[in-house]
């Protein structure tokens, strides 16, 4: 179970954050609305939420996942592939030194983007992507076994991130799309395979036994709902924009 959430709040020039979706330009003060929505989403699943203050600097830095990993025991500061978003983790460890004793980091010439990284348990799955390097990978397997904890790679061919394809959502329940339907190391669990009309909603949260879904896909909202799972819609269309998704808005511990 998760208790705490960090956001931060998008800012003006998140319309010239990195995208490859042809969506058009995000509406700010539309944004800021639905990360409100978002923040009240995690707070009905029981998380208490810090709210950090937009920063104009980076525009990709309300997309705060992508900064640091956070286990039950200690956080890892990572290390953003893309150059605009390299210094975002900057102020990243005074604020989760109110959380966390231990404290890690990523350090070039490894990269690692939070998004390619997905807790299934003790076991952390690592997207080796545009973003997400094998040494910032190994820096992390090396990081997550001393502490008790195991990780393993899986190369990506077309997606932004691992979880941009893959959720776990507990209980060996997997939501699973495009690339990562048939990998054989995924076997194992109860997939839920998304729709390729719905593939955005392949990124859904699991927390706390609730299970936010972006809103507009209403066959993956059913087949979570069928796997037993209470569901919570947010509206995410403005970050869709830049590419992020549900999980991209938040860390959780
Ligand atoms: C980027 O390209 O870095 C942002 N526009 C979107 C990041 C999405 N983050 C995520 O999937 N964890």
């Amino acid at each position: 179970m998760f208790k705490h959430a960090i956001v931060r709040k998008p800012c003006a020039d998140m319309v010239k954050g990195i995208t490859s979706a042809k969506l058009g330009k995000p509406d700010f003060e539309k944004a800021i609305l639905q990360h409100n929505s978002y923040v009240n989403a995690l707070k009905s699943c029981g998380l208490n939420v810090k709210i950090l203050e937009g920063n104009n600097k980076f525009p990709d830095s309300t997309f705060i996942e992508d900064v640091a990993i956070c286990t039950k025991e200690f956080a890892v500061i990572s290390n953003p592939g893309a150059l605009s978003r390299r210094d975002e983790k900057d102020g990243m460890k005074t604020i989760l030194e109110e959380y966390y004793k231990n404290i890690f980091e990523i350090l070039f010439p490894g990269t690692l983007d939070g998004g390619d990284v997905m807790m299934v348990g003790n076991h952390y799955y690592i997207g080796i992507s545009d973003r997400t390097n094998q040494e910032g990978a190994n820096q992390l397997i090396q990081i997550l076994k001393k502490n008790n904890l195991s990780g393993s790679v899986i190369p990506l061919k077309t997606m932004l991130h691992l979880k941009t394809g893959l959720s776990y959502i507990e209980n060996n329940n997997l939501l699973v799309y495009g690339e990562f339907v048939n990998m054989p190391e995924f076997n194992k669990y109860d997939r839920i395979i998304i729709d390729a009309n719905e593939a955005y909603a392949a990124n859904s949260l699991w927390i706390n036994n609730k299970v936010l879904v972006p809103k507009g896909f209403p066959k993956t909202k059913k087949k979570i709902e069928k796997a037993g799972y209470i569901t919570i819609e947010v509206d995410t269309s403005e970050f869709r924009k830049l590419d992020g998704g549900l999980s991209c808005l938040s860390l959780r511990f």
